[in-house]
C-alpha cells in the first residue's frame, strides 16, 4: 500500500501561540493572556520566563493575525495541503456566554480560510487547543461546570454554521488526555486546583464535561453538513515495558490507561473496562445527567489524530531516570539519542505508535503534530542550516511509511508541528523553534517578526511534491 494520492501533508499551529492581537477587533481575554496572580492566591505553572519581563507570549506570538497572507503565501510555496489552526473561542465570543458572537473575531477566519482555500490548501480546526476565555474560568469555575458543555456546543454550532463550506475537518480538543496527565490542567481546562478541593472528582468530572461537549459538537455539526469530519485528538506517550520482566509490561499498560480512556470514549462511544479501571485506582466519581451515555454513543469521531514527539520507559524499578517531555514524562531509554530540550528521539516508536492505535480502533489516523523544537543559528550569510530537524522530519516520515505501506495502516496525513516558528506552549520559548520558516523574534519579545526560510523550507517541498518518495 502506498500513501494516499490526496494524503494530507502540512502544518499544525494553535491560536495563542501564533495569533498574537490579543485585544483585537473585540477578542476578549483568554487563560493565555493573563497570569493569575496573588490575588488569586495562585500561580501559573508556565511561560514563567517571559513574565518575569512581564511579556506574555500570547500577547503579540508571531503575529499570524496582521501576517497571515504572507505566511499562507509561503505554506503555499512549499506545496501544503492542509493547514492546521485553532480558532479562539473568545474572538468569537469574547467573554464566552455573551448573547451575540463577535462578527469581527467571525470575519478574520473568513479571511484565513477564504487564503488558504485560494492555494488548494485544506484547513484542518482545532476548537479548543488549550484556550478557554477567561470569563468562564472567573464567572463559572471553568470545566467543572456543567454549564460549559452548553457555552461550547454554541460555540461549535456558530462557527460550524458559519464555515460550513470551507472547513471539512474538525477536531474538538487538543490532547484531551492532558487533563488527566498534568498536575494542574489550567491550559487544558482553565483549572487550578484548590487546596480544599477533591482533586480527582473535579478531574474526572471536567473531562466528561469535555466529552460530552465534544459529542454534542459531532451530533451537531453532522446536522449542519453530513459531510464534516470530526477527530478526537490525543497526546500519544508511547511507552515501553523497561525490561521484559512481566511486571514492567503492566506497568507500561497501565500508564496508557490514561489516554485510551479519551480514545475509548471518542471512539467506542462509551466508558469502557480500561476507563472503569483508571477511575477506580485514582478512586474517581462522575455525575451523570440523563441522557449522557446515549450522547457518548451517538456522537462518536471519524478519525484519531494524535500528536508524537518521544517514546519513553516504564518498570517496577526505582533505579530508572526521568526523561524530559512535554506534558508526558517518563523513563530515560539507553538506546535513544535526545533533542535539545531532552525529548528522546523515536522514529521507530511512531510506527509503533500506529500501529497500536490502529489495532486497537480500527477508524483512519491523522499525525497532527510531530516536529523537533530546537535552537538555531543564523550564519554570516543569512542561511540557517537546519539538518537536525530535517533529520528528525525524514526519520518520523521514514516510519509513517513503513506503517502505511508494510503494516497497512490507513493514516490520512502528516502536519509538522509549529511549521513556521511560535510561541512554546510548554515554556513559553521563543528560542524553541520547530519551523521551516524563522521568525525574528527572540524570548524578550524583541526582533522584527521578519519571516526567513530555512534549508528545511527546500526539503520539505520536495517531500510534499513527491508525495514522500523524496525521504
Ligand atoms: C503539544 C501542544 C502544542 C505544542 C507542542 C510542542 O503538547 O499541543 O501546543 O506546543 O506540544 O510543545 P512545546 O511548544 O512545549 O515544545
Amino acid at each position: 500500500m502506498k500513501l494516499r494520492d490526496d494524503f494530507l501533508w502540512g502544518g499544525a499551529t494553535a491560536a495563542n501561540q501564533y495569533e498574537g492581537a490579543y485585544l483585537e477587533d473585540g477578542k476578549g481575554l483568554t487563560i493565555n493572556d493573563v497570569e493569575l496572580g496573588a490575588e488569586h492566591g495562585k500561580k501559573r505553572l508556565i511561560h514563567q520566563t517571559v513574565q518575569a519581563n512581564n511579556y506574555y507570549p500570547s500577547h503579540e506570538a508571531v503575529d499570524f493575525y496582521h501576517r497571515y497572507e504572507e505566511d499562507i503565501a509561503l505554506f503555499a510555496e512549499m506545496g501544503f495541503k492542509s493547514l492546521r489552526i485553532s480558532i479562539s473561542w473568545a474572538r468569537i465570543f469574547p467573554n464566552g456566554d455573551d448573547l451575540e458572537p463577535n462578527e469581527r473575531g467571525l470575519a478574520f477566519y473568513d479571511r484565513v480560510f477564504d487564503e488558504l482555500l485560494s492555494y488548494g490548501i485544506e484547513p484542518i480546526v482545532t476548537l479548543h487547543h488549550f484556550e478557554l476565555p477567561l470569563n468562564l474560568v472567573e464567572k463559572y469555575g471553568a470545566w467543572r461546570n456543567r454549564k460549559l458543555v452548553d457555552l461550547a456546543v454554541r460555540y461549535a454550532q456558530t462557527v460550524m454554521e458559519r464555515y460550513k463550506d470551507k472547513v471539512k475537518y474538525w477536531i474538538t480538543f487538543n490532547e484531551i488526555n492532558a487533563l488527566f496527565i498534568s498536575s494542574q490542567p489550567w491550559h487544558m481546562a482553565g483549572i487550578i486546583y484548590q487546596e480544599d478541593e477533591n482533586r480527582m472528582n473535579t478531574m474526572f468530572q471536567a473531562a466528561h464535561h469535555q466529552l460530552v461537549a465534544s459529542a454534542k459538537t459531532v451530533i451537531e455539526g453532522k446536522k449542519i453538513n453530513p459531510s464534516f469530519k470530526f477527530g478526537c485528538m490525543l497526546l500519544y506517550p508511547c511507552t515501553y515495558a523497561a525490561t521484559c520482566h512481566p511486571n514492567d509490561q503492566i506497568k507500561a499498560r497501565e500508564k496508557m490507561l490514561a489516554t485510551y480512556y479519551f480514545g475509548d470514549v471518542h471512539i467506542r462511544g462509551k466508558y469502557t473496562n480500561n476507563c472503569l479501571a483508571y477511575t477506580e485506582s485514582l478512586n474517581g466519581t462522575i455525575d451523570f445527567e440523563p441522557g449522557d451515555a446515549a450522547l457518548l454513543a451517538q456522537g462518536t469521531v471519524d478519525y484519531l489524530s494524535f500528536s508524537y514527539y518521544f517514546s519513553a520507559i516504564e518498570g517496577i524499578s526505582e533505579e530508572i531516570e526521568m526523561a524530559e517531555g512535554n506534558l508526558s514524562s517518563g523513563g530515560k531509554n539507553p538506546f535513544l539519542e535526545t533533542t535539545e530540550w531532552g525529548w528522546q528521539i523515536d522514529p521507530v516508536g511512531l510506527r509503533n505508535s500506529l500501529n497500536s492505535l490502529y489495532d486497537r480502533y480500527q477508524i483512519p489516523l491523522f499525525i497532527v503534530e510531530n516536529g523537533m523544537g530546537a535552537l538555531d543559528t543564523i550564519e554570516k550569510d543569512g542561511t540557517i542550516n537546519d539538518d537536525y530537524r530535517i533529520d528528525y522530519l525524514a526519520q518520523h516520515i521514514k516510519a509513517l511509511k513503513d506503517a502505511v505501506e508494510q503494516d497497512h495502516v490507513d493514516l490520512l496525513g502528516y502536519t509538522v508541528w509549529g511549521p513556521i516558528d511560535i510561541i512554546s506552549a510548554g515554556t513559553g520559548e521563543m528560542r524553541k523553534r520547530y519551523g521551516f520558516i524563522y521568525v525574528d523574534k527572540d524570548d524578550d519579545g524583541h526582533g522584527s517578526l521578519n519571516r526567513s526560510k530555512k534549508k528545511s523550507f527546500e526539503w520539505f517541498k520536495k517531500v510534499i511534491a513527491t508525495n514522500g518518495e523524496s525521504v
